[in-house]
């Protein structure tokens, strides 16, 4: 048996070229946690080694070249054309802008070799699926996530003769790591949601820090008296979110059209813009605004969001009220009940 083991360690050091994983993100879909982090954070690989970024989540693994500037995800477009509401009313934001994704963002770009000084994207793909990106050279690599601006994880590259900890044990170390921080957001997220029951009439459009987004309404249920403002807060650093009430065939349609938007497509402006003009603050709403019960906070949360991070509502008319967050769909929705 030492004659094996002396015969490993007689074998020469990365004689062939070894391929390292990296998990960017990850987190718990059902519990809506995302995580915003890279896993292992820091991997150290050696000279001419490889690295395969599989996907958990919409990120993108993006290296800047020397003075490159993170590219945005969303760009300001053309301006938006008229439209009535179904009570035939004009909304008020024709001629505003539309935003649309940004294609120097989106699509990949910079090839798969990363090297110093050069800018290497991934872009977004539609279907994540893993890339692999090779290291040629030594030094210590950073990469971002043009969705997520906190975002980063390291690839440290050393010489090929230099010793560095198994790449299955970082792994091992990272996967441990990733599960740490699912437990540690959801505690956050029911720790924020239990302060914000108790106040009251509030709710928190998304949540997270640096490590994590929650993509729910917390509280998922708000119950208040007729009459009573609600006020809709967007604290996600990172990501935007709406408040969008209204029958669920016109919401379904709005979420179909966001995801469908690609470059040079607007999102729908009647998601885009809040449904009343600002300055409108508290909103009231009867259940019937709009002809159809519609009524929108607009995008927002993190910048370029055209709505402010608070949204008041007031709600006149005893009834139970769900709305949904556009860009996220179904799975971030909340419900509104309002008692006699
Ligand atoms: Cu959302």
């Amino acid at each position: 048996m030492a004659g094996v083991g002396l015969i490993a360690l007689a074998a020469p050091v990365a004689a062939s070229a070894a391929t390292a994983t990296v998990v960017v993100g990850g987190g718990d879909m059902k519990a809506g946690i995302m995580l915003t982090a890279n896993y292992p954070a820091v991997t150290t690989i050696h000279q001419g080694d490889k690295v395969r970024f599989v996907f958990a989540g919409f990120h993108t693994v993006t290296f800047l070249g020397k003075g490159a500037k993170l590219p945005s995800l969303v760009t300001l477009l053309g301006p938006v054309p008229a439209a009535n509401d179904a009570a035939g009313q004009p909304f008020w934001w024709a001629g505003r802008r539309g935003v649309g994704l940004d294609p120097r963002g989106l699509i990949p770009s910079g090839g798969t070799a990363v090297r110093r000084g050069r800018t290497v994207n991934t872009g977004f793909p539609h279907t994540p699926k893993p890339v692999t990106l090779s290291f040629p050279e030594t030094g210590t690599f950073v990469f971002r996530c043009v969705q997520h601006p906190l975002m980063r994880g390291v690839i440290r590259v050393v010489p090929k003769e230099a010793a560095i900890t198994p790449l299955n044990a970082q792994m091992g170390a990272g996967m441990a790591r990733q599960r740490a921080d699912i437990v540690a957001a959801k505690k956050k997220v029911a720790r924020a949601t239990a302060m914000l029951a108790r106040k009251g009439a509030t709710v928190d459009v998304g949540y997270g820090d640096r490590t994590f987004d929650a993509e729910s309404m917390l509280p998922r249920t708000v119950t208040v008296g007729a009459g009573t403002t609600v006020t809709f807060r967007f604290p996600d650093a990172q990501e935007t979110h709406t408040v969008t009430f209204g029958p669920d065939a016109l919401i379904d349609g709005f979420v179909k059209a966001f995801e469908a938007a690609g470059p040079g497509v607007s999102a729908p402006p009647e998601v885009l813009y809040a449904s009343d003009a600002p300055g409108a603050m508290p909103v009231v709403y009867t259940g019937t605004n709009h002809g159809n019960g519609f009524l929108n906070s607009g995008i927002a949360g993190a910048a370029p969001a055209p709505s402010p991070k608070t949204w008041r509502v007031t709600f006149t008319t005893p009834g139970s009220y769900t709305y949904v967050c556009i860009i996220h769909g179904r799975m971030m929705s909340g419900t509104i009940v309002v008692t006699a």
